[in-house]
């Protein structure tokens, strides 16, 4: 299911509203896939603490977010533009495909949550198809 020229416009539109409040999104969103999902803990278990505040914790989410940012300026170029980040995943990182899906689904629970206004059904329809096309973006260098 790609993205159509309607898609990225309201991906972008929504996201220039949100981004100044990207590293909250971040942060609670890889919060809440910790919380949810404990399976996902396994790669970060080096981490001392991973506790909704931990600061690794929300300093990975902002990453993510900021991640989120650059790939909504380059939404015609995901894979070329993630190439490097699917790189690290799949080889040094060797996190299973299968999570990018499960960040994604906690991603549009935060933002839901957060903006309960701005998150029409278009918006809804819109960021997941753009989620699902960052995570097979992240997914390229795994085949
Ligand atoms: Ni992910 C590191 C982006 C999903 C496990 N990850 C990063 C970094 C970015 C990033 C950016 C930092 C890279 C660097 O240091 O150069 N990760 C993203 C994005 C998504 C994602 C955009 C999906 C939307 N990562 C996931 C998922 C997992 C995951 C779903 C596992 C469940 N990532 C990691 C781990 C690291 C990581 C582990 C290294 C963290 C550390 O501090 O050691």
């Amino acid at each position: 299911m790609s993205l159509s020229a309607k898609d990225k416009e309201i991906v972008k539109a929504f996201w220039a509203k949100v981004s100044g409040r990207a590293d909250n999104i971040g942060g609670d969103a890889v919060a809440r896939m910790l919380t949810v999902y404990p399976q996902t803990k396994t790669y970060f278990s080096h981490w001392k603490d991973l506790s909704p505040s931990s600061a690794s914790v929300r300093k990975h989410g902002g990453m993510v977010a900021a991640t989120i940012t650059d790939s909504v300026n380059k939404i015609d170029n995901l894979a070329g533009s993630l190439l490097t980040l699917s790189d690290l995943h799949a080889f040094t990182l060797r996190v299973d495909p299968a999570n990018f899906k499960i960040l994604a689904q906690n991603i549009l629970v935060v933002l839901a949550t957060m903006f309960p206004v701005d998150f029409t059904p278009e918006v809804h329809m819109a960021l997941d198809k753009f989620l699902a096309a960052l995570a097979r973006a992240l997914s390229v260098k795994y085949r």
